[in-house]
């Protein structure tokens, strides 16, 4: 049994429910709350999800490229989201960590939203935003006329950059300044399993202060 411990609005939750969905893998979803989060923190000390339980293979999976490229090899499904090629998975691996510094730095500027008046960080929130730009920018030449972030298939640097984007964007806009993302970012939005995690998490957004 693959139990995903994670919240319904966490864009790197949305990451592996997607891989999860687009492969038909069954797996039981533990909302991480008040009353789940203390026995949670006792199997992962570091607190940050979402987080892989596989019972019959008695492992625990944590970062959430780490758990897709365990599904890929433990419980494959019609997409492999790391291929087998070694240089082509280099590409993805590199846009993967590229998109979660999109994820992961945007995340600086969602929460100085929730800070106390006299607790802002007028700098940092800017050296984010510049720094998401830039990234931006390398993602832009990099679409050019693909459908695909790398290759001509979905790959885990797509399940990486549809959250990435989604909430980043909201975040840090596009400005019209790359059309290329903005079209990839539609695309991705249409991509059914990702739109399926995006739904889950609609009763929710209201918890969020970047939605
Ligand atoms: N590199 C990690 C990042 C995971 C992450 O930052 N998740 C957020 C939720 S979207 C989180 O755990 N936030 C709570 C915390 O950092 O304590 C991964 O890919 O799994």
């Amino acid at each position: 049994m693959l139990t995903i411990y994670g919240h319904p609005i966490s864009s790197y939750t949305w990451k592996v429910l997607a891989a999860l969905y687009e492969n038909d893998t069954p797996f039981e979803f533990v909302t991480l709350d008040q009353n789940t989060y203390p026995d949670f923190l006792a199997k992962w000390p570091l607190g940050t999800f979402p987080v892989l339980v596989d019972s019959d293979r008695n492992r625990m999976i944590t970062e959430t490229s780490v758990i897709i490229e365990y599904l890929d090899e433990y419980y494959p499904g019609r997409v492999r989201f790391v291929p087998k090629d070694f240089d082509t998975a280099l590409e993805v691996r590199r846009w993967d960590r590229l998109f979660d510094t999109v994820g992961t730095t945007m995340t600086k500027v969602v929460m100085d939203n929730v800070r106390p008046e006299d607790q802002h960080d007028p700098i940092g929130v800017e050296a984010a935003k510049v720094a998401v730009r830039k990234v931006y920018t390398v993602i832009e030449v990099q679409l050019g006329d693909r459908e695909f972030i790398v290759g001509d298939s979905l790959t885990l640097a797509d399940a990486s950059a549809a959250p990435s984007l989604w909430y980043g964007t909201r975040n840090i806009p596009l400005d019209g300044a790359f059309p290329r993302i903005a079209a990839y970012l539609e695309r991705l939005k249409a991509w059914p399993a990702f739109a399926r995690a995006v739904k889950g998490s609609e009763p929710l957004f209201h918890m969020y202060p970047g939605a």
